[in-house]
């Protein structure tokens, strides 16, 4: 009786631990059903990767765009944030690409960090403004940057980091979960549609919805990424298509064809006006508040 009776009870601890495993992971999702790490805070070993990362010096490189009005609303907060919470402690590059060489901000970096402001011209439509960016980022990649950082991530301007935002989030290729959808069901999130677009993806397939406010890798991959969303663009214009959310389109197609090595929670890309908090503990960068009424109306 004493034996059986410890059998029940080993069983029943199993299964609570059983159930506590599924339920946490019911919480939040820390790796996809093909094993690839979905990063949230608390998930990884901060001292170990960072004497990792220590040893092999790298540089991480960071791009972004500011275009017409969004020079003035964005660009320094960006910058300064990045400057004091984006890889502390490793050597960053910051590339600036920006449309008025003279509207470029001053600001006094941290040590290891340095910006590069290159002028591009500007394009007449806000959605080429952003679907463009995946053009630029291509050339900069084979001119330059693959020689000079080991990581590259691209964001958007409209944000400002609110924590430190560390290497944690490095790998081969990173993409973004987007603060809207990561919940969803898969049918309902926003992926273009039409069987005309190059960004098409049937209904119910998919795996996640992904931001293109953040996407990185290495240089070649952040190259792949670029130059095949480019291609997907460039082939809708021919067709006299536009995908229904431009490049991010483009870029979750992307992914749903080459998945991601690692995924961010969406504490990494956070729109700080959201309620449903539950589960977003620790933001490390927050959507910059939009005045859609200045900032659209014109470019
Ligand atoms: C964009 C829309 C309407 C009017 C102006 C602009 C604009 C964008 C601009 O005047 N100047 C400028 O520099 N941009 C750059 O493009 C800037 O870097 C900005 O962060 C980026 C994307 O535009 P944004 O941030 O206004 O678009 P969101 O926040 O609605 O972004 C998502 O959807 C976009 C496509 O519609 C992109 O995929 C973006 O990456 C997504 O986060
Ligand atoms: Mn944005």
């Amino acid at each position: 009786l004493g034996r059986s009776f410890f059998k029940i009870w080993s069983l029943k601890v199993s299964c609570s631990q059983f159930l506590c495993l599924s339920y946490s992971q019911s919480m939040n999702l820390t790796t996809t059903n093909w094993s690839a790490p979905v990063v949230w805070h608390g998930t990884f070993n901060e001292e170990v990767l960072e004497q990792y990362y220590a040893k092999h010096k790298i540089t991480v490189g960071l791009t972004v765009f500011a275009i017409g009005r969004y020079i003035d609303h964005y660009l320094r907060k960006f910058i300064l944030s990045a400057d004091m919470f984006f890889m502390v402690g490793h050597k960053v590059i910051i590339y600036v690409l920006i449309d008025d060489f003279s509207r470029m901000p001053w600001i006094q970096l941290s040590p290891l960090r340095t910006i590069k402001v290159f002028e591009i011209k500007r394009e007449k439509r806000w959605q080429d403004v952003s679907m463009m960016r995946m053009k630029t980022i291509s050339e900069h990649v084979v001119d330059h940057i693959q020689r000079e950082v080991d990581f590259l991530f691209c964001m958007d301007v409209d944000q400002v980091f609110v924590r430190k935002y560390g290497v944690e989030t490095l790998g081969e290729s990173v993409a973004q979960l987007h603060a809207y959808w990561y919940k969803a069901d898969l049918i309902k999130v926003p992926y273009e549609r039409s069987e005309l677009s190059e960004a098409y993806i049937p209904t119910g397939m998919g795996d996640f919805y992904y931001h293109a406010a953040v996407f990185g890798g290495t240089p070649t991959q952040v190259l792949n990424i670029a130059r095949e969303c480019l291609k997907g663009i460039m082939n809708d214009k021919k067709n006299s298509i536009e995908a229904v959310w431009h490049d991010e389109s483009h870029l979750n197609k992307y992914f749903f064809l080459h998945k991601p090595a690692k995924f961010l929670s969406p504490e990494y890309c956070w729109d700080f006006t959201r309620t449903d908090i539950i589960n977003i503990r620790n933001i490390k960068l927050s959507w910059a508040k939009k005045d859609y009424k200045h900032l659209r109306v014109k470019l």
